[in-house]
C-alpha cells in the first residue's frame, strides 16, 4: 500500500480567521505532501511494503527513523485535517464528555491541560488527547511521534510544529492552541475515534 494525500475535507479558506488559507496551502500541499512522497520512496524494498499505515508507524518506530518520521507525520496529518472543521470547538458528544470528565477531571481542566501540553512541547511536536488503559488522558510527543507508539490510541491531536501556526500567529503558540480548542476542534470526529476504542 502506498501513501496518498487526500484533499482537505473543507475549502482552504474555511477555517479563517483561526487558520488561514495560506497556512493550509503550505501545510497540506507542501508539508503533508512531502511526508507522502518521501515516505513512499523510503518504504520501497522494506519489510513494511504492503502493511497498513498504523502497522508501519508502530513497526518502524525505533528501527527505521527516516521512514518512521514520514509515516508518523502522514498518519498524524491525515487525522489533523479531520480534527478541525469550520465553526468547531462546540459541544462534546455525551459519552465522550463523560469519559473526558472521568479521565481528566473536567472539560475545562482537559482544555487547560491540552493547551499546556502544546505550549510545553519544546520544539516541534504534538499535543494529544489519547485513550490509554481505557482512560482519556492528555499527552504530548516530539516531532512525528504519536500516542500510537506509546501504548495509547490518539483521539485528538494538535500540530505544534511552527509550520502549523507561524504565518497566522508568529511566535504566539498559546494563542494558536486556544483558537484550536475554542474554534476549530471537530468533536464529532474525535468521538468517532473514541468510539473505536470502546
Ligand atoms: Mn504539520
Amino acid at each position: 500500500m502506498s501513501f496518498t494525500l487526500p484533499p482537505l475535507p473543507y475549502a482552504y479558506d474555511a477555517l479563517q480567521p483561526y487558520m488561514s488559507k495560506e497556512t493550509l496551502e503550505y501545510h497540506h500541499d507542501k508539508h503533508h505532501n512531502a511526508y507522502v512522497t518521501t515516505g513512499n520512496n523510503l518504504i520501497k524494498g522494506t519489510e513494511f511494503e504492503g502493511k497498513s499505515l498504523e502497522e508501519i508507524v508502530k513497526g518502524s518506530y525505533g528501527k527505521n527513523a527516516p521512514l518512521f518520521n514520514n509515516a508518523g507525520q502522514h498518519y498524524n496529518h491525515l487525522h489533523f485535517w479531520n480534527w478541525m472543521k469550520p465553526n468547531g470547538g462546540g459541544a462534546i458528544p455525551g459519552a465522550l464528555e463523560k469519559a473526558i470528565v472521568d479521565g481528566c477531571g473536567s472539560v475545562d481542566k482537559m482544555k487547560e491541560d491540552f493547551i499546556a501540553a502544546g505550549v510545553g512541547q519544546f520544539g516541534s511536536g504534538w499535543a494529544w488527547l489519547a485513550v490509554k488503559d481505557g482512560k482519556v488522558q492528555v499527552m504530548k510527543t516530539p516531532n512525528g511521534e504519536s500516542p500510537l507508539v506509546h501504548g495509547a490510541t490518539p483521539i485528538l491531536g494538535c500540530d505544534v510544529w511552527e509550520h502549523s501556526y507561524y504565518i497566522d500567529y508568529r511566535n504566539r503558540r498559546p494563542d494558536y492552541l486556544k483558537a484550536f480548542v475554542d474554534h476549530l476542534v471537530n468533536w464529532e470526529y474525535v468521538d468517532q475515534m473514541f468510539q473505536k476504542t470502546r
